[in-house]
């Protein structure tokens, strides 16, 4: 059984679905700079056109039952230049989508950055470069200040695991191996600035970090099989909790790093920041699990380490990505896993024993609106109620869940497959190359989420 008061959301990302890449004062982000087709070039540029269509957008969200929604905010709209000046009329608009909210009962649940560093830090080395932190640092602050009234639930730097193992395919540059771990330790230092300065400035409120977790498995019972599911495990996941919730560098992923020649150490003056610091729930993204081997056979690495989907998962001498057999698959070759929600769920609560709110968890698919502007997704329907169903399960285990939000509340931009594929419960009507009229439809899902969150629950 779910508590009375489970925060049943969807959500959405700034960059995927707001458009206006360049009104009010927006300079152009990472998202904005990184090569692309010119067909989605066009698509990124408007997107869903969220940020002309917020009210009507919210307005939907409220007619579906939702408590909370799920947005983040463009760094590039507060602080166009990165560092220094604040932007005044970004302020006064998501001052005003969360007055909207509110006047539907709708708790904003923000993410302070979604892969959209701005393109002026990212020349001067982005993460790699210290004075990003301290950049963020006072990105936040005025987050906190001017927001910290009207947010109660703040999610720190999405999924920086994914941004770091799939760089190519999110960033549109490939780290090298040491590039890849100075980021992530100063990605990890700025999520506890965040914690801190959060803490700080609204004690009123809620923070978290929202990785994307996936249980690894091992392919078989070999036990280099399973050593390289414990490697990949540490490197994909506990390296990142393990920094937020125990304040530490996962001692199996400080070996991986040693043995591939980076010595990995909190910094003396980073020390008392990192022990002191800890986020007050874990918001956590799954869309599937993950499955490796040892690898046999030394291959050469086209790009990055991983990514969500296993077959690019290599490093030579620790693990191989592998699509388990045992699993349906969707329209994108993503393999689908609502049992692995449930281990993942029960592994993360046995580790880290804080409030779960699950932040992403979808079905992306070619969805297709009828003449009389209706869409039957009844895989997507399917897809949710057995990660829903998992959900229940592994509450009546004992995990805290405290709350879903899927992917996505509108069809929005996919960062890998550009706007044919669709994840979300209200259909945009735009193409790849069409822009139509950006009409919204509600799709059959809406209809049963709605459902879902009058009865509490699913069957
Ligand atoms: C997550 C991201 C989202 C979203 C989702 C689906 O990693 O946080 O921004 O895009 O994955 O991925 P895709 O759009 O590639 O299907």
């Amino acid at each position: 059984m779910l508590k009375k008061d489970f925060l049943w959301g969807a959500s959405l990302s700034a960059h995927q679905t707001e458009g206006a890449y360049q009104e009010d004062g927006k300079s152009l982000s990472v998202q904005d700079t990184r090569p692309r087709s010119r067909n989605e070039i066009a698509d990124f540029t408007v997107a869903s056109d969220h940020y002309h269509h917020y009210r009507e957008d919210i307005k939907l969200m409220a007619k579906m039952g939702v408590k909370a929604m799920r947005i983040s905010i463009p760094w590039t709209r507060i602080i166009p230049t990165g560092i220094g000046a604040v932007n005044t009329q970004a302020i006064e608009h998501y001052r005003d989508v969360f007055n909207v909210m509110h006047e539907y009962h709708i708790e904003p649940m923000v993410t302070t950055y979604h892969f959209d560093l701005p393109q002026e830090l990212q020349a001067q080395g982005g993460w790699t470069n210290r004075q990003t932190v301290n950049a963020y640092e006072q990105y936040v602050r005025v987050l906190f200040a001017e927001f910290g009234e009207q947010v109660k639930y703040w999610l720190t730097i999405n999924e920086p695991n994914i941004m770091l193992l799939a760089d190519k395919k999110i960033l549109g540059f490939i780290y090298t191996h040491e590039e890849r771990y100075k980021a992530f330790y100063n990605l990890m230092i700025a999520e506890k600035l965040a914690f801190k300065a959060c803490h700080e400035l609204c004690a009123q409120t809620k923070i978290g970090p929202v990785p994307n977790i996936s249980y690894v498995y091992p392919a078989t019972s070999d036990p280099r099989d399973v050593r390289a599911a414990e490697y990949f495990n540490a490197v994909r996941n506990w390296a990142y909790l393990d920094f937020s919730v125990r304040g530490i560098i996962n001692p199996i992923f400080k070996n991986y790093l040693k043995k591939t020649g980076i010595e990995l150490a909190i910094l003396p003056e980073d020390q008392d920041l990192v022990t002191h610091n800890f986020p007050d729930f874990l918001g956590l993204n799954y869309y599937t699990s993950v499955t490796v081997e040892y690898p046999r056979v030394d291959q050469d690495r086209a790009s990055g380490v991983s990514d969500q989907q296993s077959e690019d998962i290599y490093e030579k001498g620790f693990y191989k990505g592998l699509t388990n057999v045992n699993l349906a698959k969707n329209d994108f070759n993503w393999t689908i896993d609502p049992l692995g929600l449930q281990t993942t769920l029960e592994v993360v609560n046995d580790r880290y024993l804080l409030p779960i709110y699950i932040t992403e968890n979808g079905l992306g698919a070619y969805d297709e609106l009828t003449d009389d502007h209706q869409v039957h997704d009844d895989y997507r329907i399917a897809y949710l109620q057995q990660h829903l169903q998992s959900v229940q399960q592994a509450v009546d285990a004992g995990v805290d869940v405290a709350g879903y939000l899927p992917w996505s509340a509108l069809d929005l931009v996919s960062v890998h497959e550009g706007m044919k594929k669709r994840y979300g419960f209200i259909y945009v009507d735009r193409t790849e190359t069409d822009l139509k009229n950006l009409a919204r439809y509600p799709k059959d899902s809406y209809f049963w989420y709605q459902q879902v969150i009058h009865n509490n629950g699913v069957d």
